[in-house]
């Protein structure tokens, strides 16, 4: 898969009088190289409408797409790829129907990380980093202990997340994390862009 940053997922609920593709916009302006829709309504008509509208706005920037879940409209829309929670489709199930698309998927321990990698997927999710309200079904936070893990022991790409902010990011990037993902800090900002740009400027220092 082509390389990335900075991972962007939506959270609607955190610009309420904004649209989503306006903020999405505003996050590829700031350096954002890869979008994921993850919408959580179970209302597949409106979902299917939000990835093409997503669909199309990436591809016009460049910008890899993942669609959260749903395989089907990943397809239907031709996203770049999928992402997958423990306890969704199995990788090697995913795998078959969706071909050569990117599929990510969300660890929370180096057994979880290792068998993603042995199974195929194309990157996984190390978090939640620290305590998130964004998610609400997720695990007790990993800590930066767990990025230092992944860093030593698995070879393919993975993107810290949960509860990183600016104030904090320092420390995932000095645990050896070269990739970065946010959802209330990036999309519930007054100044996305801003937000964003600081990010890239944080993961290009080092
Ligand atoms: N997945 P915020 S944590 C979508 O650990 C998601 O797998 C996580 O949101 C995981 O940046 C998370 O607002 C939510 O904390 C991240």
């Amino acid at each position: 898969m082509k390389d990335f940053r900075l991972y962007a997922i939506t959270g609607e609920q955190f610009h309420p009088g904004r649209s989503m593709i306006e903020v999405m916009e505003e996050a590829i302006k700031g350096g954002v190289d890869i979008i994921q829709l993850r919408d959580k309504s179970g209302d597949k008509a409106v979902i299917t409408e939000k990835a093409k509208a997503l669909r199309e706005l990436t591809r016009k920037y460049g910008v890899t797409f993942i669609v959260n879940d749903y395989i089907d409209i990943a397809m239907e829309v031709d996203a770049d790829g999928i992402h997958l929670g423990q306890g969704d489709v199995p990788l090697l199930e995913a795998r078959k129907m969706v071909g050569n698309k990117i599929i990510g998927i969300s660890t929370h321990a180096i057994a979880e990380a290792l068998l993603a990698e042995q199974q195929g997927a194309d990157y996984i999710g190390v978090g939640p980093i620290y305590p998130t309200a964004t998610k609400v079904d997720v695990v007790d936070p990993v800590t930066i202990a767990y990025v230092r893990e992944v860093v030593k022991e698995v070879s393919i790409p993975f993107v810290a997340i949960g509860g990183i902010k600016l104030h904090n990011v320092d420390d995932v990037i000095q645990a050896g994390a070269t990739r970065i993902c946010a959802v209330s800090e990036i999309v519930g900002s007054d100044d996305v862009k801003g937000v964003c740009e600081a990010f890239i400027r944080k993961l290009e220092r080092g």
